[in-house]
């Protein structure tokens, strides 16, 4: 946690330089704000600020799940002492298909598989330094952990991401410039030897090494290599594409702007720097990424540019990222990880859920069976749209066309009130009496993130009630209330940065009394 506050003075990164934005001109994920812009502007500017093509694929994984295995898996710690015994490293059972299989059933579409923690030891048979696999006793030291997660992917569908430490506190050469050429080293080998890479997930931790010095990191040169060699994945956290929540609590915001901004003074050396055609990025000290608001009117109104930068919510199912057998008894349970999900997906955000396999190299039993269980409710509440057939009326009479996309359950098709309208009401006749505690929203992202401030209504005792009241959207929302029963309901835009357009809507009952 406590390097995680590295990302209080982290960067931004300003992933695609555009021109001034307009409307019907290519999507773009950055823009500038002039010096002498007016409000109105800025905020229509925002409203079209889109996220890329990676970003949009990453988006739509919602749940993705983490791998938090190593030497400290075996020496019960969480960040590990300068070179341990690599003998410690010996999981008598380990079956990377059970962690993937579990992964998958827990709604997981990607994985991250931690290759090197701040241990510096290596789950893959680096060429570049010995302290890894190799010299434990597991498969006789011919075991390699990364290919074994990254065959299990493939079999079974999901994508594979890698997280490494940046920090390596027992590397000889941590603390010197040829540093950076070794991590660039082993960074090549795990983005070349193991298929496809969706994602790097660096960390900002940047601790003491084996010679007492710190790093400084060419974060610059390992984005590039990632670029050049896996054009498609998303760099996330200390990386252009992702920016961590601020939390590692599993809560994301109620307000959750994707649209963030680039201070003034940043803006002008994305222009000048030589790097940027290559990157397509610059790095930003951002502030604090843990503030309650980071992309409302106010934080934006003196930025120098906006970008698409989406939170991630990285927890674990345990209190510690590493197993440990005496928190066997501590794994959140189903009604709490089903919490952890609608706060998290049901934020704009997407969940990164992290489920450390045990000294067998299995996922334990107990978390399993929280998964199994956080599934099963979400699968039963999420089966049926309670709205899929209700009529609909748009007050006042704005635009009647494409309603039918608000209940297609896709969220590439999208209703909008219109040019320039930004305040609209969708009433919906659910067609009978209907008992429902969930609501479902989703924007059309691809072309921005705009609603500020919603409300939804029930029509019960001949008028209007508040069921429940919500700002941002985004990608999805959803709200959780006291049971409601009601045929009449409708969804009030109140304040959109340009006009809505709503992909989705459902309405939902969990399975509870
Ligand atoms: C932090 C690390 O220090 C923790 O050990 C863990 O890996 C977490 C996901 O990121 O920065």
């Amino acid at each position: 946690m406590i390097y995680k506050i590295y990302l209080l003075i982290g960067v931004v990164i300003l992933s695609q330089v555009a021109n001034s934005q307009t409307e019907g001109s290519a999507p773009k994920n950055f823009v500038f704000i002039e010096p002498d812009e007016t409000m109105d502007s800025i905020i229509l500017k925002a409203a079209h600020v889109c996220p890329s093509p990676r970003q949009i694929a990453w988006q739509e994984l919602e749940v993705t799940c983490f791998f938090h295995f190593g030497i400290n898996t075996f020496t019960n710690r969480e960040w590990g002492l300068k070179n341990e015994d690599p003998l410690n490293f010996n999981p008598t059972l380990l079956d990377a298909g059970q962690w993937i299989r579990i992964a998958k059933m827990a709604g997981a579409k990607l994985v991250i598989m931690v290759a090197k923690h701040h241990d510096g030891f290596c789950l893959w048979p680096t060429e570049h330094s010995d302290y890894s696999v190799k010299k434990s006793p597991w498969n006789n030291g011919k075991g390699d952990v990364i290919a074994e997660v990254a065959a299990a992917c493939r079999e079974n569908g999901l994508k594979l991401r890698i997280y490494l430490s940046p920090w390596d506190i027992s590397s000889p050469l941590y603390g010197t410039e040829e540093y950076n050429q070794h991590f660039i080293n082993q960074l090549r080998e795990l983005l070349t030897n193991y298929g496809v890479i969706s994602e790097v997930w660096f960390n900002g931790a940047c601790g003491e090494g084996a010679n007492g010095k710190k790093q400084v990191y060419d974060w610059m040169g390992y984005y590039e290599l990632v670029r050049d060699l896996q054009p498609d994945a998303v760099i996330a956290i200390m990386g252009p594409d992702v920016r961590w929540v601020g939390t590692e609590s599993g809560y994301g915001r109620e307000t959750e702007w994707s649209v963030v901004p680039v201070s003034k003074t940043y803006t002008g050396k994305v222009i000048n720097d030589p790097r940027q055609s290559i990157i397509r990025g610059l790095y930003e000290p951002l502030g604090d990424r843990m503030d309650i608001d980071l992309g409302s009117r106010e934080k934006i109104k003196d930025a120098g540019g906006l970008i698409w930068y989406p939170s991630e919510v990285d927890v674990s199912i345990r209190p510690g990222w590493f197993y440990h057998e005496d928190q066997d008894s501590l794994v959140k349970n189903a009604d709490q990880m089903v919490d952890i999900y609608f706060s998290s997906v049901g934020r704009n955000s997407v969940l990164l859920l992290n489920i450390p396999p045990d000294k067998r190299g299995l996922i334990h039993e107990n978390d399993v069976k929280s998964l199994e269980g956080m599934r099963k409710i979400l699968d039963e509440t999420f089966a049926t749209n309670l709205a899929a057939q209700a009529s609909i009326k748009i007050i006042p009479e704005y635009k009647l066309s494409n309603t039918a996309n608000l209940l297609d359950e896709d969220n590439k098709t999208f209703w909008t009130p219109g040019k320039g309208i930004t305040y609209c009401i969708i009433e919906l006749d659910l067609g009978k009496e209907t008992v429902f505690d969930c609501l479902m929203l989703q924007e059309n992202f691809r072309n921005g993130q705009r609603v500020e401030d919603f409300v939804f209504e029930a029509w019960i005792n001949d008028q209007w009630n508040e069921i429940i009241k919500g700002t941002t959207i985004g990608y999805k929302r959803l709200l959780r209330f006291d049971p409601v029963k009601a045929q009449l309901v409708r969804l009030t835009v109140l304040s959109s940065r340009d006009r809505p357009e709503i992909s989705t809507f459902g309405l939902y009952k969990l399975p509870y009394d």
